[in-house]
C-alpha cells in the first residue's frame, strides 16, 4: 500500500520516528521497528524524561515504564517501576516474547530482565537527575503527589491526616473534606515525558511501544499510564492504533487508548475518537494534562489534547523527511 509503512510518535522525538522509520522501511517488522524507535529514545534520554538519568523519584531514584503490543496477536509486555536497567522497550519486548505474563515490576522486573541477557545492574541516576532533585529536596519538596497527610510543607515522613466525624454526621457528609495538600501547580509533569510510537509495517500490521521514567518526584513504587495496555497505547490489527502522553494517574483510570480505538472501530473518524476520548476525562478532571494521536488503518492520524498544546511525529512514504504536527487544546 502506499500509505505504509508509517510511524507516529508522541511529541517532535524525530531521530526516535527516524529510528524506527529506518528499521520498518528497511522490512523490519512493526514491533521490532517500535523497539528501534524507542530504544532511540532511550539512548538519547529525551527530554530528559526517558531511558536513564531522567525524571528522579521522592528519593532521588529513577526509574522505568515500558510496554510494548503486537495489534496483530494482542500480545502485550510491560514493566513498571523497573529499576537499574537502561533498556525499557527492550525489557518489555522480553516479556512479551519470552513469557507467558503481560507486566513484572519493580526490582524483579529487573532481575528477568538482566537474566535474560539486558545490561545490569545500572544506575539509573545521572547528573541533572541528581541535582533535578536536591534542589526539590532544599525548596521542601513541594509540591508533590500526595493529598490528605500531615505534615503539609515537608520532605516527610507522612502520616493520613485523620478528619473528623461528627457525632451524627455521616461519612458521606465528611467525606467532602479530603482536599490535595498543594494548591500549586504540580511540577511532576513536564511537556514531554513520555514516548508513545505506533508503527505499520509493509504488510500492514500494527505495533505499538511506550517508554517512560514516569512522573517527576512521584512516590516510590508509583506506576504511571506507561506499562498499562489500553491507557498509554493500544493497537488492534483490524482497526488501528493510538498512542498518549500526560497526566498518567487520571488517564489510566479511562483507558484513552481503548476508547479511541473502539470508537474507531464503530466507525468514528481519528479526530472525533481522539477529541472524545479527551473529552470523557475532562468532564471528571478539567484540570488535567494529557493528549492522544488516533491511527486508523488506512495511515489516517489525527491528535487531540486537554490542558496544553501537543505535538506529534509522523512518518510516511510520501514526506520527504519525519512532519512535526502541532494541536491545540
Ligand atoms: C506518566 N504519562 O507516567 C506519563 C508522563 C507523561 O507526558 O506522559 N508525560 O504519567
Amino acid at each position: 500500500s502506499e500509505e505504509y509503512p508509517l510511524v507516529v510518535s508522541t511529541w517532535p522525538f524525530v531521530e526516535a520516528v527516524r529510528a524506527a522509520w529506518k528499521a520498518v522501511d528497511g522490512g523490519s517488522s512493526a514491533v521490532d521497528s517500535v523497539v528501534e524507535g524507542c530504544s532511540a529514545c532511550e539512548e538519547l534520554r529525551c527530554d530528559g524524561t526517558v531511558g536513564p538519568g531522567g525524571s528522579p523519584d521522592e528519593n532521588g531514584e529513577t526509574t522505568i515504564d515500558a510496554l510494548i503490543m503486537d495489534g496483530l496477536t494482542m500480545e502485550v509486555g510491560a514493566v513498571a517501576a523497573m529499576r537499574y536497567v537502561t533498556d525499557g522497550i527492550k525489557a518489555a519486548r522480553l516479556v512479551m516474547q519470552h513469557t507467558e505474563h503481560t507486566l513484572l515490576v519493580g526490582e524483579k522486573a529487573s532481575e528477568f530482565a538482566i537474566s535474560m541477557g539486558l545490561p545490569g545492574p545500572t544506575n539509573l541516576s545521572s547528573p541533572e537527575s541528581m541535582e533535578k532533585w536536591t534542589k526539590w529536596k532544599d525548596g521542601r519538596c513541594q509540591p508533590n503527589f500526595r493529598k490528605n497527610v500531615s505534615p503539609t510543607n515537608s520532605c516527610g515522613p507522612y502520616s493520613p491526616t485523620h478528619y473528623l466525624q461528627h457525632p451524627g454526621e455521616t461519612c458521606s457528609s465528611t467525606g467532602h473534606m479530603l482536599t490535595t495538600n498543594s494548591g500549586l501547580p504540580r511540577v511532576g509533569l513536564h511537556s514531554h515525558d513520555t514516548i508513545s510510537m505506533a508503527v505499520i509495517d509493509r504488510m500492514g500490521h500494527i505495533a505499538v511501544g511506550t517508554s517512560t521514567n514516569g512522573a517527576t518526584f512521584k512516590i516510590p513504587g508509583r506506576v504511571g499510564d506507561g506499562p498499562i495496555a489500553g491507557s498509554s497505547a493500544y493497537a488492534v490489527e483490524e482497526v488501528g492504533a493510538c498512542c498518549a502522553t500526560g497526566d498518567g494517574d487520571i488517564m489510566m483510570r479511562f483507558l484513552p487508548c481503548y476508547q479511541v480505538v473502539e470508537s474507531m472501530r464503530l466507525g468514528m473518524e481519528p479526530k472525533l475518537a481522539a477529541k472524545d476520548a479527551m473529552a470523557r476525562i475532562a468532564r471528571k478532571f478539567p484540570d488535567f494534562l494529557g493528549a492522544v494521536v488516533a491511527l486508523n488503518k488506512k495511515g489516517e492520524h489525527a491528535g487531540a489534547c486537554h490542558g496544553w498544546t501537543f505535538q506529534y511525529s509522523v512518518r510516511s512514504p510520501a514526506m520527504k523527511d519525519v512532519e512535526v504536527f502541532t494541536v491545540l487544546p
